[in-house]
């Protein structure tokens, strides 16, 4: 099997977890993004990355990949399938993650682009997810969980793009759970062996 990846996309990275966490072989192809290999776009013309080959067919999402991954091995129930009104809220968070925080970030990080507004404007207004998380945390290493779990996996890469921002802002914010729930993710074995070059 074969991942086509970008070792800092946050959508790869996220693949990379599961696949790993649930410890499927896969070869990993570091894609150049300016020269995608013909394969790849022969595979999947829509030419994102994460793409996953796994003979029979082709995944070309990160959460398709996430969710093969874990059917294949889930050994502390990332999938969340003791607590059936969890696994609900773990896909709603995650889609919104993929929408309405995605956005927030970008205009966030590339705020130069978007002068309508400051920096500082385009930060508060994703401040609402980080406290949705921030009461998640309350009681729990996790956010849906006493484990790790799917959402916790699908979530933190953006939120690595979302601290990377202003570091500083981000070490002094009301948001100490969400920093250590973070912390904690970026120094685990799991998380540095995808980060690995
Ligand atoms: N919804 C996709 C998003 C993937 C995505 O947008 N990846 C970016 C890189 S971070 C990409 O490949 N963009 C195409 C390009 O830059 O040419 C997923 O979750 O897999």
């Amino acid at each position: 099997m074969i991942l086509y990846s970008f070792r800092r996309c946050p959508w790869a990275m996220r693949a990379r977890l599961a696949l790993r966490y649930a410890g499927c072989a896969v070869e990993i192809v570091e894609v150049a993004m300016k020269h995608k290999p013909a394969a790849l776009l022969a595979l999947s013309p829509k030419g994102t990355v994460p793409v996953l080959d796994i003979g029979a067919a082709v995944l070309e999402e990160s959460l398709d990949i996430m969710r093969w991954a874990l059917e294949q091995h889930d050994p502390q129930d990332w999938r969340l399938q003791a607590d059936a009104s969890a696994a609900q809220h773990a896909e709603a968070l995650i889609a919104r993650n993929d929408s309405t925080f995605k956005l927030q970030v970008n205009l966030y990080k590339y705020a130069e682009r978007y002068p309508e507004h400051s920096r500082a404007h385009y930060r508060q207004q994703a401040e609402a997810w980080l406290a949705e998380l921030e009461q998640l945390l309350e009681g729990r290493p996790y956010l849906l969980a006493d484990h790790p779990s799917l959402v916790d996996a699908a979530l933190l890469p953006l939120m690595r793009q979302f601290a990377g921002v202003e570091p500083q802002w981000f070490a002094e914010a009301a948001y100490p759970r969400v920093r250590s729930w973070l912390e904690g993710w970026l120094a685990s074995d799991l998380f540095k062996a995808v980060m690995a070059r």
